[in-house]
């Protein structure tokens, strides 16, 4: 909390926000576009006490990016629900996987997928704490099954061994100069505490 309130004490104009889980740590971060500025990320370094899961969505039948797709997710006695959108926030792209926090379930027992084509899709018992890629009938596939041959992206989370799915502060800033700033001039901005060290 203090980071984020720290970080929100910044004055600055800002008119756009991007949210989405930048080091693949299962927390979503933020990228706020500052007017006459960089833009800057806030990376979520709360420490991750609750279960969550995220998913990729890839139409076959419906489009690619599976725009439209709604989601529901039933983990015990909590149900939520979400789409995959396009836009967001002023001159912002969120993350297209959807994200949902489980509390303290470990399990998705249920999962609904309505997918723009018109089609349903129901997967079960999925295991928290995961990153998935759903391909419309297929169902869980291996992430390379839905690439075309030889595309190379950045880091996600499938390139990283399982117990190294997160980014340590290294790689996050190797990130941030190889993908983030030639691209959008990004400011990876840290703070200890409620104090910025860079
Ligand atoms: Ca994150």
């Amino acid at each position: 909390m203090l980071l984020a309130l720290a970080a929100l004490a910044i004055p600055q104009a800002s008119r756009g926000a991007a949210f989405g889980d930048l080091d693949n740590d299962g927390d979503i971060d933020v990228v706020v576009e500052n007017l006459d500025g960089t833009p800057m990320i806030l990376r979520n370094n709360g420490g991750n006490q609750k279960h969550w899961i995220s998913l990729e969505l890839v139409g076959s039948k419906s489009n690619r990016l599976a725009i439209g797709a709604r989601v529901k997710a039933i983990a015990g006695s909590l149900v939520q629900v979400d789409e995959v959108r396009s836009g967001g926030s002023y001159l912002s792209q969120n993350d297209l996987r959807i994200h949902f926090g489980l509390g303290n379930a470990n399990t998705v027992d249920r999962l609904e997928i309505r997918w723009p084509s018109g089609r349903t899709q129901v997967l079960s018992d999925l295991a928290a704490n995961h990153f998935y890629v759903v391909k419309e009938s297929a169902g869980v596939v291996a992430p390379e099954k839905t690439r075309p041959a030889g595309v190379v992206v950045g880091p996600r989370p499938w390139s990283l061994a399982n117990d190294q799915r997160s980014m340590t502060n290294d790689q996050m800033v190797k990130y941030n100069n190889d993908f983030l700033r030639p691209n959008f001039q990004s400011a990876l901005i840290r703070y200890s505490g409620d104090r910025r060290i860079a």
